[in-house]
């Protein structure tokens, strides 16, 4: 699915009403999904949440979890053309699925995701083993259109399906001790070939200053393009922080734990010099083997996939914290000039 739209700075009329009419359209097939699913189910048994014009979230009756009718956030348009699905679901880093870009996908039928636990603890006041459909049922899904942007130099633009962070942190109720949050991905070699290598210290760990974790712009993410996440991209739960380095969005999480000591993340252990914890983007610094200040825009998968990144020019500028500089403010008193 491609959706164009031209490139003035802020989104005009025009391309907000176009939007509507893409989504208009998107709302009628999914109450076709969604009344397929209440009838096949015997009514509102699996239904979690929602009504025609909220989200719907149930597992169907092979146990995988559909999305219902999900609203954009306007608040988060952007004038960048956005990235073909085909592209964003073939151009992957899952090291957990192999280490080539064109691994994730072919490795992804591995994967199974129903049933998923996600286990909430630490220095929390409720803390929980949740089931999945559990975990997202109180929230309130929406879509955010959000630029990715990998170390490596490339980016895509993404329409992700999630819900705010904050939310769930509102929900396990930190105590005042908490001051970082650490997300594992799940550990199981069987379903996660790459762990039988050991390129990282296996199970992919990242983490967030708490204060980080609570910005409106982190999203617990559990689709892209008005669908649930195929597994390549990180299903069934992953985290995206659009102004930090791809590698802070983690997938296929299964644990959220609150703490008073700063986590380790994997990459962090790997190499702190190449990609420290905080890894905001940030054009003016660049990584120890290349620069940062312009990056490969993918939009679509114009000759092959395995030559995409090497094909494009970096031609588009980096935009310091990604173009999100709403974040200036978690790091006010630090120094921006180095790698952190
Ligand atoms: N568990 C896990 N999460 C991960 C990775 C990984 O290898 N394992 N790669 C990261 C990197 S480097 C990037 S750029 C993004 C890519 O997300 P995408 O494949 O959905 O574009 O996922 C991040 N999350
Ligand atoms: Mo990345």
């Amino acid at each position: 699915m491609l959706i164009r739209s031209p490139k003035p700075l802020h989104p005009r009329e025009s391309e907000v009403t176009d939007h509507d009419a893409w989504l208009s359209r998107r709302l009628f097939l999914k109450k076709g999904v969604a009344g397929a699913l209440a009838a096949s189910t015997g009514g509102a048994g699996v239904l979690l949440a929602g009504c025609e014009t909220t989200a719907v979230t149930a597992r169907n009756s092979d146990g995988k979890l559909e999305l219902g009718i999900v609203k954009p956030n306007k608040s988060y348009l952007l004038p960048d053309t956005i990235t073909e699905k085909a592209a964003a679901t073939t151009y992957n880093n899952f090291y957990e699925m192999g280490v080539l870009k064109s691994d994730p996908r072919e490795n992804a039928h591995l994967l199974k995701t129903a049933p998923w636990s996600v286990r909430v603890h630490g220095m929390v006041d409720k803390p929980a083993d949740y089931q999945l459909e559990d975990f997202i049922a109180p929230h309130q899904l929406e879509e955010r259109i959000y630029r990715l942007r990998c170390v490596e130099a490339w980016s895509m633009v993404i329409p992700w399906v999630g819900f705010p962070m904050a939310d769930l942190i509102g929900r396990a109720q930190p105590t005042s001790k908490a001051r970082f949050v650490k997300f594992t991905t799940l550990l199981d070699p069987s379903m996660l070939p790459g762990q039988r290598t050991p390129v990282l210290d296996w199970p992919y760990v990242e983490a967030l200053e708490l204060k980080e974790a609570l910005h409106p712009l982190t999203l617990l993410t559990v689709g892209m393009y008005g669908e649930v996440l195929p597994n390549q991209n990180g299903a069934p739960l992953r985290l995206v922080v659009p102004w930090k380095y791809g590698y802070k969005s983690i997938k296929s999480i299964v644990d959220i734990e609150f703490t008073d000591h700063r986590p380790v993340p994997s990459w962090t252990r790997a190499a702190p010099n190449e990609y420290p914890f905080y890894s905001n983007v940030n054009p003016s610094v660049n990584h120890p083997r290349w620069s940062q200040a312009r990056e490969r825009r993918i939009t679509n998968i114009p000759r092959g996939l395995d030559a995409i990144g090497a094909l494009l020019e970096p031609k588009i500028e980096t935009l310091m914290f990604n173009g999100y500089p709403e974040v200036a403010e978690l790091y006010r008193g630090m120094d921006m000039t180095r790698l952190f």
